[in-house]
């Protein structure tokens, strides 16, 4: 039977839940007019006031905040209480420009942790679980978040954190975790390794999964979920928000529930920033509704997925996000076609190989190249030029059928791609360098 960390709020009726967030929403926006300068310039640039904005279907008047934004803000610009009431920061790893700094009172801290509680009674945890929390901790929102979220559930909470892995390994052997959250690239590198140590899924003691942070296929799920012997659930977040847990996979893993009663999820064009109509895929844009440190209204996430409100069997009625296909901003434009990383791993997964592999982008003579590197597993490992050949043709065929383009494919020896103990790094493009 499915079960709820919140059922009143996590199953309340379409009208319940549009009430809420009018509520809620009308409330935000006055909060940020008086509080946050920032955000009234550009309300005011657009010709907006909280007198027009009577219900979430006035949410399209209201200007959009984007990554620049909190750039040029940084690092208190767009603070809706004084420091005096913030009691902790997380921040983005900045691997691009300046990192995002976001603050958060008490009272957000819990709402973030609830979120997180939810995702992990989703995935069917209780408190006789064991959750062990293999995200890294500190600036990151990974540890913190699930590690909130697991002692709200009431699980024995292993704060392990991301990396050394053979210790990992040992906690969850000799304190029999029953649940995992790290990211699925970990996640994978964790089975890889338990089973050199001769584990396979029925000794472990791990029954799910709760992995996010960075993009997966459905055939990574598969392959984690073959080699560790769990439920494998994704979880997605980002820190502007507050971090993990702002949606996440029920039983039925066809979409994750965003929690709508502190975030509204819109769907808009990414090149006009039109509002698309449900099902339509586009750039996700939330609006947070209860935020008092670093509310935020219309954030473009510039990642890319659809919207459903199709009835799901769980019994939520929150509205569903597909799993990000990946970010705007991760998104190759090869030769003129656009290639997400994650349709490359879907071709890779589906021909048998795990998810250990490096995308590299150049331009040679004024044209790009793409080449895929992918290790081969230890079965199948080869010095025979002839058989890696025909193993290199069979993949160039299926990228070239998935993405339309001709890359090229070097097949590389086993443990030569470096592992990653948080979000992987998949991408090397020259062309930026
Ligand atoms: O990655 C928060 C998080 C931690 C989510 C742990 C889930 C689990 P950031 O580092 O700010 O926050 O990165 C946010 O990561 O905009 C997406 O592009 C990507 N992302 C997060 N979750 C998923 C997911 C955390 N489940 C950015 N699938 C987001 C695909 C994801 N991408």
């Amino acid at each position: 039977m499915e079960r709820y960390f919140q059922p009143e709020i996590e199953c309340a009726s379409r009208e319940e839940m549009i009430k809420l967030q009018n509520e809620r929403l009308l409330k935000q926006v006055q909060h940020v007019w008086d509080n946050v300068p920032y955000y009234r310039k550009k309300m005011e640039a657009k010709g907006v006031s909280p007198d027009d904005i009577k219900s979430i279907d006035d949410l399209y008047k209201l200007p959009f905040l984007s990554k620049d934004d909190l750039r040029e803000a940084y690092p208190y610009g767009l603070m809706g209480k004084p420091l005096k009431e913030c009691v902790r920061i997380q921040s983005t790893s900045g691997t691009t420009g300046k990192r995002v700094v976001a603050f958060y009172t008490h009272k957000d801290i819990d709402i973030w942790e609830e979120c997180c509680a939810r995702a992990i009674v989703a995935a069917g945890g209780t408190d006789e679980d064991v959750c062990q929390v293999s995200y890294g901790y500190g600036l990151f929102t990974g540890g913190p978040g699930l590690n909130g979220g697991s002692h709200k559930v009431g699980c024995l909470t292993i704060p392990t954190s991301s990396g050394n892995t053979d210790r990992q390994i040992m906690f969850i052997m000799d304190l029999k975790s029953t649940i995992l959250c790290c990211t699925p690239s970990y996640a994978a590198y964790l089975g890889e390794r338990m089973k050199e140590l001769g584990y396979g899924p029925d000794d472990i003691p791990l029954k799910a999964g709760i992995f996010g942070a960075e993009a997966w296929s459905e055939e990574m799920r598969r392959d984690i979920e073959k080699t560790l012997g769990i439920r494998a659930f994704d979880i997605y977040g980002l820190t502007e928000l507050s971090g993990p847990g702002v949606s996440f996979e029920c039983s039925d893993q066809k979409g994750m529930h965003i929690n709508e009663d502190h975030f509204i999820a819109e769907i808009i064009d990414p090149e006009t920033g039109e509002v698309l109509p449900e099902g339509t895929q586009g750039e996700l844009v939330f609006t947070s509704i209860d935020k008092e440190a670093f509310p935020l209204l219309r954030y473009r996430t510039r990642d890319i997925c659809t919207l459903t409100r199709e009835k799901c069997p769980c019994g939520r009625t929150h509205v569903r996000m597909t799993k990000p296909k990946g970010r705007s901003d991760d998104m190759l434009i090869i030769r003129g076609v656009n290639v997400f990383p994650s349709q490359i791993e879907t071709v890779l997964l589906n021909n048998g190989y795990a998810a250990n592999y490096q995308i590299i982008v150049d331009r040679v003579n004024n044209t790009d190249t793409l080449d895929v590197q992918v290790e081969m597993t230890p079965e199948m490992f080869t010095d025979n030029v002839g058989e890696i050949q025909a193993r290199q043709k069979v993949l160039v065929d299926g990228l070239k059928s998935m993405l339309g383009l001709k890359a090229s494919v070097t097949l590389v020896a086993p443990k030569s791609i470096v592992r990653s103990e948080g979000k992987a790094v998949r991408v090397i493009d020259k062309r930026k360098i």
